[in-house]
């Protein structure tokens, strides 16, 4: 199939069709006149304690049901089970996907090249937990022989956005250990982390999947050198973790291979946070928490492998998502969770989303000739409220959002909990419904406004709704339900991917940048000069001689 051919399909033609002749005109005021709505296009699994509403999306039946045969023509059944069962749909980089094997509870086989991959990441998590446990009890000490307190992970993109986001979420569980990310080249970021720190109670984990990565290196050999400088040479080995995939080169960093917790090139740096990369949650929470994580997603992983389409959370996130990317022109969407505990939710989803499916080569290695991956951005409610929300609810951009929150506080303040809560349920009614033109009219007249003032006032103070939005309402936030949410997100991504049929798994765009800065590096130490535009060259001549 070619690209023209996708767009030609009768199932892209229907909704194309549908679209303009049914759906462009239509109000979430109209829609929501059947009383039977919530009931149609919603799904609560009480299991885990998870409600997924999307009857505020600008579909009727009929568009769901073009949807569900849009993603069934895609064979989205298909290529789940070819992912699962490690065979390597990542075919540029000639990889198995198999993030979900490292959180597989029921322990069965899953070959990749003819090898079960199970009993190496069950070897790896043994190795996780009495690690960690050593840690947190006390056991592995510094070389002085004092406990570790503090965790800093030198890490970047996959090996940082994931543990770094889960260990806020979960930071109400913390107890012993504070961990620190340093991830960013920025001298700045290591330094501030650095000075609050005692060498002799610090352990860094150095995760990097290919431990060549320049700015985890470079973190690496700073933080090295602090520790050195101040605790000798020998202190490296009870200081210094690694978490990778590159044997050779953790052991020419100087780390023991013994302090190396090893993951595999069938685990995508931003599928990583279950494997290996996990340490740090570990070591913040304790393994008993990953471990529930690893089940949650799991829970996730099952529903999406065994659910009909029509009751599949991921899947129909998936194509709601690929309704407006393309057929309401949306490039972007927004992910705001009523939580502090998840303000990092949207930055990891970035990477998760923005890496996968920022791809406009198809499975043919033909170029698309329609929209794929959106824009993926957000901040935890109500913050956003008080920024940006005034364009989604007013502007001229059209943002389908998802609002994500928790029925439980994990601590009870007060009444901060219901105050959060009421602006997370107002929020998707008003997106939705709005405010027409006589209910302004009508609140200016209650208000005794002047005519003249009504006039200016009117159109300004009028929201014309319609703006879409899925609510996904959770019981609590724990390991459990927070694993099980992240599984969906990532398996919304795949089947978004599959259904734009590109490689969700590959990210050239990444590898290039890693290229780049290495060419530019000599001209800033030793000013040597490359062969660059006009304008990279004269920026670089003022930096240069500017510099101090
Ligand atoms: C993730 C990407 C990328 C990667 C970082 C760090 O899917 O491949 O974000 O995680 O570039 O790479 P290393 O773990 O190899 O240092």
């Amino acid at each position: 199939m070619s690209n023209f051919e996708l767009k030609n399909t009768p199932c892209w033609q229907n909704l194309e069709k549908h679209y303009i002749e049914e759906i462009q005109n239509v109000h979430l005021r109209d829609l929501f006149k059947d009383e039977n709505r919530f009931n149609e296009f919603s799904i609560s699994d009480n299991n885990i304690g998870i409600t997924f509403d999307y009857s505020k999306n600008i579909i009727n039946s009929k568009t769901f049901k073009l949807l569900m045969d849009f993603s069934k023509e895609a064979r989205v059944n298909e290529y789940t089970k070819k992912m699962f069962s490690g065979q390597k749909i990542n075919w540029t980089e000639k990889r198995a996907v198999l993030h979900t094997a490292l959180r597989n509870r029921s322990n069965s086989p899953i070959y990749v090249d003819g090898k079960n991959v199970m009993p190496q990441i069950n070897i790896v998590l043994s190795k996780m937990k009495k690690f960690s446990d050593d840690l947190r009890e006390g056991k592995w000490t510094g070389f002085t022989g004092k406990r570790i307190t503090d965790v800093v992970n030198i890490g970047i993109g996959g090996s940082d956005l994931g543990p770094k986001m889960v260990c806020e979420a979960l930071r109400y569980y913390a107890d012993i250990v504070n961990v620190h990310f340093v991830s960013n080249i920025d001298g700045a970021d290591i330094y501030e982390v650095l000075k609050k720190l005692n060498p002799q109670t610090t352990l860094f984990i150095i995760a990097s999947k290919t431990f060549t990565t320049l700015e985890t290196i470079t973190n690496a050999l700073t933080a090295r050198q602090w520790l050195v400088d101040q605790l000798g040479d020998k202190a490296v080995v009870n200081h210094f973790v690694a978490l990778s995939t590159n044997v050779k080169k953790v052991k020419e960093f100087g780390i023991d291979e013994n302090n190396m917790f090893e993951f595999w090139n069938f685990v995508g740096g931003r599928y990583s946070l279950w494997s290996a990369i996990g340490l740090p949650i570990c070591c913040y929470v304790g393994f008993e928490k990953f471990e529930e994580l690893l089940e949650g997603a799991y829970y996730s992983d099952q529903h999406f492998l065994n659910t009909p389409y029509e009751k599949n959370i991921p899947v129909i996130m998936a194509v709601l998502g690929f309704w407006y990317n393309n057929f309401f022109n949306a490039s972007t969407h927004a992910v705001l969770p009523y939580s502090q505990y998840l303000h990092r939710f949207a930055a990891y989803l970035q990477q998760g989303d923005m890496e996968s499916n920022g791809k406009t080569i198809n499975f043919e290695n033909d170029r698309v000739d329609y929209q794929t991956g959106p824009i993926i951005w957000g901040e935890p409610g109500t913050n956003g409220q008080h920024s940006f929300y005034q364009l989604i609810h007013q502007g001229t951009k059209f943002i389908p959002c998802d609002f994500i929150g928790y029925i439980n506080p994990v601590k009870k303040i007060g009444d901060h909990h219901e105050k959060l809560m009421a602006n997370y349920f107002a929020q998707t009614e008003a997106l939705a419904f709005g405010l027409t033109k006589e209910q302004v009219i009508e609140s200016f007249n209650q208000a005794g406004l002047s005519k003249e003032d009504i006039k200016v006032l009117t159109n300004h103070k009028i929201f014309e709704g319609n703006r879409p939005t899925n609510s996904i309402l959770i019981n609590n936030l724990n390991s459990k339900t927070l694993g099980a949410l992240i599984a969906l997100y990532e398996h919304k991504i795949f089947t978004q991917g599959i259904m734009w049929r590109i490689n969700s798994f590959d990210q050239w765009g990444v590898e290039l940048g890693k290229v780049l800065a290495n060419v530019i590096l000599p001209e800033l130490k030793d000013g040597s000069e490359n062969n660059h535009d006009s304008s990279t060259k004269n920026l670089i001549k003022i930096f240069n001689s500017n510099k101090q």
